[in-house]
């Protein structure tokens, strides 16, 4: 049996551009990273995911790779990187690589030696057509497919023009790829956050297969794990948008021998309709049932759990009640998640409850998605304002925003979110998000029901309560939380009953506030 480190771990994620600048040129940097790691010791984390590094034109901050053996020198150098990994290891911490294996940069030699010529040794490297073989939209505005003048054919791009997907079913391209996974785990790097993984394999003639899940995406899967992950010790987790729980049942479960967990987006799916664009009220009977299912779903595999990333507006502002009940509500959606089933990550800044940028100016945003968006939206007619409304809202900048260390206000190549919190301010202060943050890390390493007890819902129709039990030998765990801003007395007959071991042990629980129990079974 493989080592299985990541089901009692939690895993940071770091974005490196807003995290710290170690040099003082407005943008975050590999140094900067190395000089905090006594952050993420005193919060006790496990590993640290880092997302991309590699030399890129920054179209999309770094998910367009020019090279993939190299540093970017924005951020640094490989010997930056082999100081990250060794600095990490000596304090018992992991590296997770974020990979993008779907698409690369239009400037990576691969694409500029297969955009060359319709004879190119590297034209089947990427998708080219005469014609559009359907009507793929681009995520990130406009069609999928675009002309390339030189030839007179088009080329897939998933996501940004600047972004031609590969094409997986030519094995130059799976070689190329294995080899270049290979050579980050000679480094000595623990694992792989696969972006879009589950879009490697695409289905021409479904008007959806824009969105992946194509039919050798799990025949890719298996080829990486049997030659490049197996017998390694490492913890893969795929990105993939839209997948159901069955999808990701199938991609995860271990006999399957492909991924060891997925980041499914259906509860940050639930405040909208198909586009974030369109938003709709949240509803808590739908968010608990959408994690209860994931939760039994998986329950011979293994969940991710997360309410934020460098994707998410911020979950204090989406989910919780970042005005007068900021602190209590951060508390209580780190403390739901962190007593599911499954891997935790933390999203820099999460950890002190920081709230969303929600910048007023168009000025200030920097993300090509929501530029392309504002711009097609009032293009259509929507007024500015109301644009500017649902960028503050949904917004990708919104979890960008530079780290607050202290309240040192330094100048960035994005603007600070207006928010007061420092994890200065926050460090020795018992009551803080930060420390709780802290505390619910220890419990996962303290008490094994957190990390491996059997999952049940409890009161699901309930609008204003989340309650479940974890159970575990003869432990069992309860865990209630009040997601409404009017006292509660939760309809739990034994609830009260047992060892209190973080928050409120209740019968009564004030706005946003929760406990977790511990008692015999
Ligand atoms: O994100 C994939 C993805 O599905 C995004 O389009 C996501 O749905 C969107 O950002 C929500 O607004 C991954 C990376 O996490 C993202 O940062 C990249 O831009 C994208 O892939 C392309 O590499």
């Amino acid at each position: 049996m493989e080592q299985q480190w990541w089901r009692t771990a939690v895993v940071y994620q770091v974005w490196p551009r807003s995290f710290a600048d170690s040099d003082g040129d407005g943008i975050g940097d590999l140094r900067g990273v190395i000089s905090k790691l006594d952050h993420l010791s005193d919060l006790g984390v496990d590993a640290l995911w880092l997302s991309p590094f590699y030399p890129s034109p920054q179209v999309d901050a770094g998910y367009d790779i020019s090279d993939y053996q190299g540093v970017d020198p924005l951020f640094g150098t490989l010997q930056d990187v082999d100081d990250l990994i060794a600095s990490l290891h000596a304090r018992g911490m992991r590296l997770v690589l974020d990979m993008v294996l779907n698409h690369t940069s239009d400037l990576h030699p691969w694409f500029v030696e297969s955009r060359q010529s319709k004879d190119s040794p590297k034209r089947d490297w990427y998708f080219w057509h005469d014609e559009p073989p359907n009507q793929w939209p681009s995520l990130f505005g406009g069609s999928a497919w675009e002309l390339d003048e030189q030839t007179g054919q088009h080329y897939l791009h998933t996501f940004a023009k600047e972004q031609p997907d590969l094409d997986w079913r030519n094995p130059e391209v799976r070689q190329a790829l294995k080899q270049m996974l290979c050579w980050w785990l000679d480094r000595g790097v623990d694992g792989f956050r696969l972006d879009v993984i589950s879009m490697i394999s695409k289905d021409f003639e479904n008007p959806w297969g824009f969105l992946g899940f194509g039919p050798q995406l799990h025949e890719h899967l298996q080829e990486l794990r049997r030659e490049v992950f197996a017998g390694q010790g490492l913890m893969t987790v795929g990105e993939t948008p839209m997948a159901t729980v069955e999808q990701a049942r199938l991609m995860t479960e271990p006999d399957r021998k492909e991924l060891d967990m997925v980041f499914g987006f259906e509860h940050v799916n639930l405040d909208h309709n198909l586009t974030k664009w369109d938003p709709i009220p949240l509803s808590l009977p739908r968010l608990k049932a959408s994690f209860a299912r994931w939760q039994e779903g998986l329950a011979a595999g293994w969940n991710s759990l997360y309410w934020d990333n460098h994707d998410q507006p911020r979950a204090v502002s989406r989910f919780g009640d970042d005005g007068e009940h900021r602190v209590a509500s951060a508390k209580t959606l780190a403390t739901v998640l962190h007593l599911h089933r499954g891997t935790p990550y933390v999203y820099q800044g999460e950890e002190l409850g920081l709230k969303n940028a929600g910048f007023r100016s168009i000025h200030d945003y920097r993300d090509l998605e929501s530029l392309n968006w504002f711009r097609e939206a009032t293009e259509r007619g929507l007024p500015e304002a109301e644009a500017l409304r649902h960028l503050q809202r949904a917004s990708r900048d919104n979890a960008r925003t530079p780290m607050p260390w202290d309240d040192s206000r330094r100048a960035h190549w994005i603007g600070y979110a207006d928010d007061t919190v420092t994890v200065a301010d926050q460090r020795d202060d018992p009551a803080s998000v930060l420390s709780h943050y802290r505390r619910l890390i220890a419990l996962r390493h303290e008490v094994p029901a957190v990390a491996h007890g059997d999952f049940a819902l409890l009161l699901p129709d309930d609008e204003r309560v989340w309650a479940f039990t974890r159970t575990h030998e003869e432990v069992e765990l309860l865990v209630v939380a009040n997601f409404s801003s009017y006292d509660v007395v939760p309809e739990l007959p034994d609830w009260g009953r047992g060892e209190l071991l973080v928050g409120t042990g209740g019968p009564r629980l004030g706005p946003w506030e929760s406990g977790v129990l511990l008692r015999d079974r």
